[in-house]
């Protein structure tokens, strides 16, 4: 290959380079680096690609805990969902919790929370049998998990027994609220944590929403009892900063022969409706 074939190969690899660098960050006016633009807000897991009737430890890059039950993959029977969802296995002894952990990385991602993020929400759907959490958070010990034991989880909301809960950051405290009337155990539900910035001391506090996907609600209406709840993002039990969480927990569990089911993780939604 002559020289000048070298040289233009060489002009074409940093085109590249420049093209890559300026692709995965931008800058305003002052020079001044802004966030990574390449994490996708409103990003939704939903379980379609994983294989069905197969533990989830393992695909998609999730993980079950150590010495927690398993989960699988399977197709949900009902006309208010229909797709592929993730439940605790039935066989589970003694009704294990499931616990289960998925950091970022490039077939999915989602960017953590800051002080500026007034409005944007966690959101995934579930049915209200037994117990049905989410959080996010980030590995502070490196053993590849997030959990609430380690205090590297924030708030964790969802369904548990049939009430409505939120749980503050780094195992806080725990609230309740009864499901509304009409609300079945049996049925889908979309529930969502908004974050809403207190005006009086710029905290964050947590709000939580849903609609019944079953009853076809059309409008999110809100939860009585769990509206501008401190979420603890400054509590000492928690190890990890908001802005660094990279990974989705999960905790499953049925309860006497009900097992919960959940879908359509969104870990970070920005446009609220
Ligand atoms: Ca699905
Ligand atoms: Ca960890």
């Amino acid at each position: 290959m002559p020289t000048s074939s070298y040289r233009f190969l060489c002009h074409t690899c940093l085109f590249v380079l420049i093209a890559v660098l300026s692709s995965s960050c931008s800058s305003n006016d002052d020079g001044q680096v802004l966030e990574d633009e390449s994490i996708p807000f409103n990003g939704v897991v939903d379980f379609e690609s994983l294989l069905e009737n197969a533990f989830i430890d393992g695909q998609d890059n999730w993980r079950d805990h150590e010495g927690s039950g398993q989960a699988v993959v399977s197709l949900d029977a009902t006309a208010s969902n229909g797709t592929q969802v993730v439940e605790p296995l039935l066989e589970t002894a003694l009704n294990a919790p499931v616990e289960l952990s998925r950091q970022n990385d490039d077939v999915f991602a989602f960017p953590g929370f800051t002080s500026s993020d007034d409005g944007h929400f966690m959101q995934f759907d579930l049915t209200a049998e037994g117990m049905a959490l989410m959080a996010l958070g980030s590995d502070a010990d490196g053993d590849g998990i997030v959990s609430p034991a380690a205090g590297e989880t924030g708030p964790l909301f969802g369904i548990v027994d049939g009430n409505f809960q939120l749980q503050g950051a780094g195992k806080g405290q725990v609230l309740q609220a009864a499901l509304g009337p009409g609300d079945a155990t049996a049925d889908w539900y979309q529930l969502r944590l908004q974050w809403v910035t207190d005006s009086i001391d710029g905290h964050m506090t947590g709000s939580v929403f849903y609609r019944n996907l079953t009853d076809q609600d059309t409008e999110f209406r809100q939860v009585d009892g769990l509206q501008d709840v401190d979420l603890e993002l400054d509590s000492n039990a928690l190890l990890v900063q908001s802005d660094s969480w990279d990974t989705v927990y999960v905790h499953l569990q049925s309860s006497g022969g009900r097992t919960p089911a959940m879908d359509n993780l969104l870990p970070h939604g920005s446009s609220a409706e």
